[in-house]
């Protein structure tokens, strides 16, 4: 598979309903698409980073030109034999994870299509039908996220996981586990809190919850392992795990007993893998994030998804959550059990609306 070009492309989606977490509110996502083009073929991923550098330092500005000056110039005009092989050429770029996903991933598709096999039988894919959960967002009003909930749980999602920040946590938990005292429920603080809450989060306890998610600084191991050790709850971590390397100190200090992993995260499919492998072989379950993507991200996840220690419902839920039309066909959707199936089509099963994706474009460049 010869790179011939890269082309990289910013669209703009507007969400169906805004998303807010503890540490802002989106409307709209500007989404940074990549495309590898061989012999004819393209091979298409999604680069997660986000607007702004909140949830990490990454965002679609620092991603662009990285991938620009960087990260293409490695690959452009090789004659590559799989996605797997990028990650050793970009190796001398420091971190930009996000920036290297979206290159790493594009050669998987590629690979997928080339092969004539499904993306998620050459990640090593076993299961063919996903468990799906919702992550909820910060609300105007606990009114408001009650009828969130219900009409989730009435869709059919297995696990409902609300967003919590200071002020926004015990009042929710207990409005919402109080109404519904039997569903899988979880929550995620984005790193909303510090050691001198502890106190306040062992009040989370009593809610019975799957697992608090992130609940310290975005870059800690170290006081997570502290924190676990007083919660009953199991600590989920997002944020703090970049690596494979990290995943094996959280798990041998006690930092967390649940691991989400997402592929933009981590620097791309190999590095999610080895994430999950690590955690199956310590009896770590793990379950794949999500970061409001399009349909090309969102199949991405999906691929990712079936390996066997993906064991918990995911934040992988129906497009038409976030999307009046997703640039993918046919659009991700969520049976009445809260599943998604997965079908044998060669590449990720979800074809690429590149004529909705020019109407959505603001800016592109091709990369020779
Ligand atoms: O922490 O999981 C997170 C969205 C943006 C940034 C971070 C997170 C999230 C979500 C939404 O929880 C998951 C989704 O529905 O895509
Ligand atoms: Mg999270």
């Amino acid at each position: 598979m010869k790179i011939e070009a890269i082309t990289l492309r910013e669209v703009q989606m507007p969400l169906v309903q805004f998303f807010e977490t503890s540490f802002g509110r989106t409307y709209s996502r500007r989404i940074l698409l990549l495309t590898v083009h061989s012999d004819g073929a393209n091979g298409w991923a999604e680069c997660v980073a986000a607007e702004d550098p909140y949830y990490s330092s990454e965002w679609i500005e620092t991603a662009w030109p990285t991938i620009k000056h960087h990260l293409a110039p490695a690959i452009l005009g090789r004659d590559l034999q799989s996605g797997a092989e990028t990650v050793s050429l970009m190796a001398k770029v420091r971190e930009h994870r996000m920036a290297k996903a979206a290159l790493e991933n594009a050669v998987w598709d590629l690979e997928a299509q080339r092969k004539q096999q499904p993306l998620w039988k050459l990640l090593g894919g076993t299961l063919s039908e996903i468990q799906c959960g919702v992550s909820i967002g910060i609300q105007d009003s606990i009114e408001q996220l009650i009828n969130k909930v219900e009409t989730e749980l009435a869709t059919g999602y297995r696990r409902i996981k609300l967003k919590v920040k200071p002020g926004w946590d015990v009042n929710i938990l207990e409005r919402v586990r109080s109404r519904w005292p039997d569903i899988l429920l979880s929550c995620d603080a984005n790193a909303a809190y510090t050691m001198e809450d502890a106190s306040h989060l062992l009040a989370f306890d009593q809610f019975k919850l799957l697992m608090i998610e992130q609940p310290l600084w975005t870059d800690d191991l170290h006081f997570h392992a502290r924190l676990q050790k007083k919660l009953k709850t199991a600590i989920c971590l997002d944020e703090s795990i970049c690596s494979a390397r990290d995943a094996c100190t959280a798990v041998e200090i006690g930092a967390c007993r649940i691991i989400n992993i997402k592929v933009g995260r981590v620097g791309g499919f190999s590095e999610a893998k080895r994430i999950h492998d690590i955690c199956q072989g310590n009896g770590i379950p793990v379950w794949c994030g999500g970061m409001l993507e399009s349909g090309i991200g969102r199949a991405h996840n999906v691929a990712l998804s079936t390996l066997p220690n993906f064991r918990l419902p995911g934040d992988v839920s129906a497009s038409k959550r976030y999307w009046q039309e997703d640039i993918v066909d046919p659009e991700v959707t969520v049976s009445s059990e809260g599943t998604i199936r997965i079908n044998d089509d060669a590449g990720t099963g979800y074809r690429v609306r590149e004529d909705l994706i020019d109407k959505l474009t603001v800016r592109k460049e091709t990369l020779t």
